[in-house]
């Protein structure tokens, strides 16, 4: 409760900021875009990973608004950057299970892209796989109401659940990520290998890009890249940024 008392103050006093890791197009070898993930300066504690904080957000219902400030921030970030030497980049933004489910996550969405002038079609959403579990048609109808917007879905920690083939084909996404525990003891490990290869041929069937997450080193991007991954992510490249750090990161990576 007293974690929950302190964040609820911080997010009032805007002690929340977002950082940036940068995704990597497979075929340009160039920045596509980044995720976008929270951290909460604490006047105190210092800088807060999002483990400690996302949690007791979830617990507490203040995902919702913290979830609505981490959007209005990508907008707002995806405006300053177009204009830049970053560019028109995609920002990739976490939606909780909980903000999706709320009846009224499609307007907050469209008001936020009304509000800050962002390009929808550089915003994706990263909706989890398990939040997605049982969609029902209201469900799949919220998913084409936001693609309506302009903007992209992505399903993220892909490969935790239990997607099917033909749950996957309703669903409106343009991408998987696949989550950074397949990627970890690539290539050697041989179920992992065989994870990622059948994700990967299979998001090749339906149309669907993929990003891996958790790309440290050169023998895991080849091993994703050589089967077709699109874009990846991980501490190869970058760690995750703040905003001015990203923008040097780019003038020395280009
Ligand atoms: O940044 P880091 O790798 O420490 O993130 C840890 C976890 O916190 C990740 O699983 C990530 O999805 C989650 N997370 C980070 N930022 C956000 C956010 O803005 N919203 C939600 N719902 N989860 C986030
Ligand atoms: O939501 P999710 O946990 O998938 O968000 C990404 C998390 O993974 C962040 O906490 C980020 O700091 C972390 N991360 C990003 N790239 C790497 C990586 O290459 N290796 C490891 N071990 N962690 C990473
Ligand atoms: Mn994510
Ligand atoms: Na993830």
């Amino acid at each position: 409760l007293m974690l929950e008392n302190a964040l609820r103050r911080g997010i009032e006093r805007n002690e929340l900021i977002l950082h940036y890791q940068p995704q990597i197009d497979a075929a340009s070898g160039r920045i596509s875009g980044c995720e976008a993930l929270v951290r909460w300066e604490h006047p105190d504690l210092g800088l807060v990973p999002p483990a400690q904080f996302i949690p007791v957000a979830e617990d507490s219902g203040l995902i919702v608004p913290l979830g609505e400030w981490v959007l209005r921030e990508a907008c707002r970030q995806q405006v300053r950057w177009r204009d830049s030497a970053v560019g028109n980049i995609q920002l990739a933004v976490n939606i909780s299970a909980l903000q999706f489910r709320r009846n009224d996550f499609v307007d907050t969405v469209a008001r936020a892209l009304e509000d800050t002038g962002a390009d929808a079609r550089c915003i994706e959403l990263e909706i989890t796989e398990s939040a997605l579990m049982q969609p029902d048609d209201h469900l799949i109808g919220r998913l084409d109401a936001l693609c309506a917007l302009g903007l992209t879905l992505a399903l993220d920690d892909f490969g935790t659940g239990y997607s099917s083939l033909s749950y996957l084909k309703r669903l409106p996404i343009s991408r998987l990520k696949i989550d950074r525990s397949f990627v970890k003891d690539l290539p050697s490990d041989a179920e992992d290998a065989a994870v990622t290869s059948a994700t990967l041929s299979l998001a090749q069937a339906l149309g669907l890009d993929v990003v891996a997450e958790g790309v440290e080193t050169p023998a895991q991007r080849d091993y994703l890249v050589t089967r077709g991954c699109n874009a990846l992510q991980g501490f190869l490249y970058s760690r995750p940024l703040a905003a001015e750090a990203l923008e040097v990161w780019v003038g020395e990576f280009e």
